[in-house]
């Protein structure tokens, strides 16, 4: 067992580092604050959920259609009102939402800088079967001026613009993985102080791995160069045939890959011929991790992270992980006829 007082705990690891967050004004650090205090509770009802009422379908659909757990809601809810209570973001925009949340300041000048995105609960269709699910936060610097009431163009910025961006895992422990562009950082709740402890340092994709992630069901939707991607994977030849693990969870998938070294990917398939991630919640955030953990985060042919969004839900195929491996499925789709 490891021993956790010997690991810094995430408020020591933001007090230790905030100076070399981006403007390094606090605020930033309140808002990582108040994204730990939001996965806390949302990780408590996680995992009870097999015990409470919090099962199954909300009986509505979200703005993209899907039916919505009630974990969903749940999830949505305990995250935007623990932005809006820290009085540090002037806008939220969610998977749940239709439109984005204009949040005024305290002082009612809306001075506040920051604008975040989030997935809030991420392979929610794992719920009822106890499979991993996630959250996915993306969080940039404002660009409309202070003052004025926030902008849709404030969370239309490209992904590399981000100040900040990270996941909460709600799995076999409960992780925060965030970065804020010095590296990626894992701290792992001791559920029994409820305190994050700094458990992944510096955390980097390996530069290759045997691992790749995608939902083979749509085998015969995807593109020539992905397909002949794919059989590459398996064939027998040299560190081949790969390993195929996909848990319908891209966060939780992430996460293994980043530790193990592989490739995810959610290309763009028949009906879905941009993908069916998000670009401004998922695809981004997730990307900029990818990055700052040194691996690659491309639509096949361009980085996800120079990409303007035109649309708040807009969506986007993705390839992420250990460098070769992307690299490689790159060559396949620059190859295709
Ligand atoms: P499919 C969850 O809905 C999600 O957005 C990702 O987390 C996950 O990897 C993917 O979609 C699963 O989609 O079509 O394979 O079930």
């Amino acid at each position: 067992m490891t021993n956790t007082n010997q690991k810094r705990t995430l408020g020591e690891f933001i007090f230790d580092n905030q100076s070399s967050f981006p403007y390094s004004t606090g605020e930033l650090s309140k808002l990582i604050n108040a994204i730990r205090l939001a996965a806390k509770i949302t990780n408590h009802e996680v995992n009870k959920a097999g015990l409470v009422d919090i099962l199954g379908d909300a009986g509505n659909t979200n703005v993209q259609g899907e039916d919505q757990q009630k974990l969903d809601v749940y999830a949505n809810e305990k995250f935007i009102q623990t932005l809006i209570q820290r009085g540090i973001v002037c806008g939220i925009a969610s998977e749940e939402e239709e439109d984005f949340i204009a949040v005024n300041s305290i002082d009612g000048n809306n001075s506040n800088k920051y604008v975040v995105l989030i997935d809030p609960l991420d392979g929610s269709s794992n719920i009822d079967v106890n499979a991993s699910v996630g959250t996915i936060f993306s969080i940039y610097r404002r660009i409309s001026p202070l003052g004025s009431p926030v902008e849709l163009r404030d969370f239309l910025q490209p992904g590399k613009n981000q100040v900040a961006a990270g996941y909460v895992m709600y799995g076999t422990s409960t992780m925060l993985v965030f970065t804020t562009g010095n590296g990626v950082n894992g701290f792992t709740l001791n559920p029994a102080l409820g305190t994050f402890y700094h458990s992944h340092p510096n955390m980097q994709f390996p530069e290759t791995g045997r691992i790749y992630s995608v939902n083979e069901g749509n085998y015969v939707h995807f593109s020539k160069g992905v397909k002949a991607y794919i059989k590459y994977c398996q064939k027998e030849e040299g560190d081949r045939p790969y390993t195929s693990r996909y848990i319908g969870a891209m966060v939780a998938d992430f996460h293994r890959n980043l530790i193990k070294g592989g490739i995810y990917m959610y290309p763009r398939i028949g009906p879905k011929q941009n993908g069916k991630l998000r670009l401004t919640y998922e695809c981004n955030p997730i990307a900029f991790l990818t990055e700052q953990a040194k691996g690659k985060a491309t639509t096949g042919t361009k980085r996800i992270l120079d990409i303007e969004p035109t649309e708040l839900h807009q969506r986007e195929a993705i390839f992420c992980g250990s460098v070769k491996m992307v690299e490689k499925l790159e060559e396949f789709i620059l190859s295709e006829d």
